[in-house]
């Protein structure tokens, strides 16, 4: 038996047993390194449980080969003012190595970032799956999950308009389960052999290597609009799904279907989802646009300010599940990436909750040498032949083998499966497992025979494919029953609310108001959209100046489902407002009891807000008392909270009138849609600024009155007031 991960494995659960005990005081005291705990009867040092996790604390400064080093400062030279000695190791090998400090980044999902936490079931789910981490309500299974944007290179901006992925990794009993998901439930192509044409089509054009992070050019509108099935999907990427408010509050989507095995070896089709506890929103485009600018790390930096703050990022997993038996049952293929199944017709059903709870201690060794692959899977857990995941069954293994430098990159420890994982497997580059024995075959007598197979069981047995028959012509053909591309992107659009309607028209007519070419445009509002919706269509061609089409081109056929409430964020609110971020501005003389009152009620709500000041100097309260402030206005802009709130003061309002900083922070965030409340004499900004209130714009005498300020913020964003607000500066 090779020495392997037990002490991973051992480390994460002894961990997660420590973070379920109690919610501890500081989130820094759940870093690994410094902690000891109490494992049985001995207290063992993390460090030592998990040698691989580097805390240098009180350490020497040594060479990759264990040499202390007592000058890191001045290169080996002849002479104080003479040339430098090939002789210096110490200073080759530092150079060698930062030589090769980068490794090819994603050909896709380039930008992401990630977060530890777990996973707990609800119940035991064994009528559905005998997966061993859906068993036990007790026990918490350690996942690392990253997301990311997929257009993007590793340094562009997180709150561009794209897809993003939800990659999860659960290091279960039995092995890892990667369920390397988007937040939107459906994809662009049908058939894996189209991804390499799709991807090329997206990503920046090869000429000039524009744009960085976007999809409005010429090359993947040319391609999406000769492509009738990516319909769907593009809908719902110029929908508000494709600009997230945070990563926290994304859905998450397996967009496949699956299986789920019971101990029985009885099978059910499912389709996996992620629903987010502080609801599912988004920015609205102008902030989006101006946060890629005034903060690229916005979504990375929420997340990570979610968890240091202890405001852990939770979502629901959930499953829909279709029986063998009505497989053939839907108006569409079950198999079809292009198609959701509309929860009206088939409810999720609740499994377990995830908890992100910890911050990764390195990026790199983290979250960039993370290895996703949908391939990974456990018993009760098998996969359906939706062509487009076939082919990515292949593709992630294959990637990484020359992202993370060879066949080796399991045993990195972010990747490593937290039970044995003895084969036969052997060498390769970065090789690091030293197997003992001399067998590295099977059957084998000269090592006993091991490491040996395991018969399928109802639990912890051995991995077996669901047996399903098959009886074919070997063919190149897409299926008949794959045909219909338009239905369900029309379903999505009369699904949206209003505003999240004139949000698509407005995102198709930007994106294809920046393609050079006509014939590119025409096609996609005549052959596309026309099929989608004629209404959608004539808006978006008389944005473009293009005649309206006057009929679709292929015949609309009849479904069972014409609208999905399901689908629209607008319904997908918690009610209260949770970890939302309120900005309080003020200068010199501000009524101090007005922000301690809005603090008290937001802290009990758990909500949070930061002072902002003219600058990062400490203001002085109208009652003399000094208050540090959380940042400058123009270092913590209106696009990074959810709302803001302006205190009395006489002094501090004549101050902040007269401030083009802080009256184009009022303005931005009433132009984002974002609830207002002036207190007191602040209401004579609203006359500086000819702005009136609203059920957003709130104007209160009294600091406690918080209450419709709340509500607005619940609201996440005052949309009656988009119409009015379109004619703010932006
Ligand atoms: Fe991926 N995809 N993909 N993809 N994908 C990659 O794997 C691929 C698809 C998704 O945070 C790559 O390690 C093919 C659908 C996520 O590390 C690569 C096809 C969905 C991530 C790859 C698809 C995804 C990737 C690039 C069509 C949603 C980031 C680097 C057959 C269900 C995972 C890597 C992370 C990454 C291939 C389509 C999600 C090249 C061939 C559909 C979340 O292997």
């Amino acid at each position: 038996m090779c020495p392997r991960s037990p002490a991973r494995g051992a480390f994460i659960n002894k961990e997660l047993s420590l973070m379920s005990s109690k919610k501890p005081s500081s989130p820094k005291s759940q870093m690994a390194g410094t902690d000891t705990l109490d494992r049985g009867n001995t207290n063992v040092k993390l460090e030592n449980l998990e040698a691989f996790r580097d805390d240098a604390t009180q350490q020497a400064l040594r060479t990759n080969q264990g040499v202390k080093i007592a000058d890191n400062q001045n290169t080996l030279k002849a002479g104080a003012r003479g040339p430098s000695l090939l002789e210096d190791f110490i200073m080759r090998e530092k150079i060698t190595h930062f030589d090769h400090e980068r490794i090819p980044e994603r050909i896709v999902h380039a930008r992401g970032t990630g977060a530890h936490g777990y996973f707990q079931t609800y119940k035991a789910h064994s009528a559905l799956t005998k997966a061993g981490f859906l068993q036990d309500p007790d026990k918490k299974t350690p996942v690392f999950v990253r997301f990311s944007t997929v257009q993007g290179p590793r340094g562009s901006g997180d709150t561009v308009r794209d897809v993003r992925g939800f990659a999860v990794k659960f290091f279960t009993d039995e092995g890892n389960f990667d369920l390397v998901g988007n937040n939107m439930p459906v994809f662009f192509i049908q058939d894996a052999i189209k991804f390499p044409d799709f991807v090329h089509a997206v990503k920046p054009e090869p000429h000039n290597e524009m744009p960085t992070g976007g999809s409005a050019h010429d090359t993947f509108w040319d391609f999406v609009s000769l492509v009738p099935e990516s319909a769907h999907m593009v809908i719902w990427a110029m929908s508000d799904r494709a600009i997230p408010k945070s990563l926290r509050s994304m859905q998450g989507f397996g967009v496949h279907t699956f299986r789920f095995i019971n101990a029985e070896g009885k099978s059910h089709f499912v389709k996996f989802h992620w629903r987010p506890s502080v609801g599912t929103c988004s920015l609205v485009w102008d902030e989006a646009q101006k946060l890629a600018g005034k903060d690229t790390d916005y979504h990375r930096r929420d997340l990570w300010e979610s968890i240091e703050t202890g405001d852990y990022p939770e979502w629901e997993f959930g499953v829909q599940i279709i029986a063998e038996e009505d497989e053939h049952t839907f108006d569409f293929d079950i198999l079809d990436p292009t198609k959701l199944i509309p929860e009206e017709q088939v409810p999720i059903t609740p499994l377990g909750k995830m908890v992100l709870n910890r911050n990764p201690d390195n990026f790199f060794a983290e979250t960039e040498q993370v290895a996703f692959c949908p391939g990974h899977i456990v018993p009760g857990i098998d996969f359906s032949n939706d062509p487009l995941l076939q082919g990515r069954l292949f593709s992630y293994t294959d990637t990484q083998i020359s992202r993370l430098g060879g066949p080796n990159f399991h045993e990195i420890p972010i990747n490593r499966p937290v039970c044995p994982f003895s084969n036969n497997q052997r060498d390769a580059q970065h090789r690091s497992t030293i197997n003992k024995g001399r067998a590295s075959y099977e059957p084998n007598s000269i090592d006993g025979g091991w490491p040996k197979e395991t018969p399928p069981a109802a639990q912890d047995g051995g991995f077996e494919s669901y047996p399903e028959r098959i009886d074919a012509n070997k063919i190149r053909q897409r299926s008949d029953s794959f045909s219909d591309h338009f239905s369900q992107a029309r379903l999505f659009f009369h699904s949206m609310s209003k505003h999240e309607q004139e949000h698509i028209i407005a995102a198709y007519s930007f994106e294809l108001g920046k393609v050079e070419r006509e014939h590119i445009r025409a096609r996609q509002v005549d052959e596309i959209l026309a099929n989608i919706d004629l209404e959608l269509a004539r808006r978006v061609a008389e944005n473009l100046g293009l005649p309206a089409p006057k009929a679709g081109t292929v015949p609309a056929r009849k479904t069972s489902v014409s609208a999905s409430p399901a689908l629209s964020q607008a319904n997908l609110l918690p009610g209260n407002i949770k970890t939302r971020k309120v900005a309080v501005l003020a200068a010199n003389g501000v009524e101090g009891k007005a922000i301690e009152a809005l603090k008290k009620a937001l802290t009990a709500q758990g909500a949070h807000a930061k002072l902002l000041g003219p600058t990062s100097a400490p203001v002085k309260t109208a009652e003399g008392k000094l208050l540090d402030v959380d940042g400058s206005m123009e270092g913590l802009p209106s696009v990074a909270f959810d709302a803001v709130f302006v205190p009395g003061g006489a002094e501090s309002i004549k101050a902040l009138s007269g401030d083009g900083v802080a009256l184009h922070y009022l303005l931005e965030a009433y132009k984002h849609l974002k609830p207002i409340a002036v207190h007191g004499d602040a209401r004579q900004l609203l006359d500086v600024l000819h702005l009136q209130v609203d059920d957003g714009l709130l104007a209160i005498k009294d600091a406690q009155d918080l209450k419709a300020f709340f509500a607005a913020i619940a609201q996440h964003r005052v949309w009656a007031r988009e119409p009015k607000a379109k004619a703010i500066p932006a």
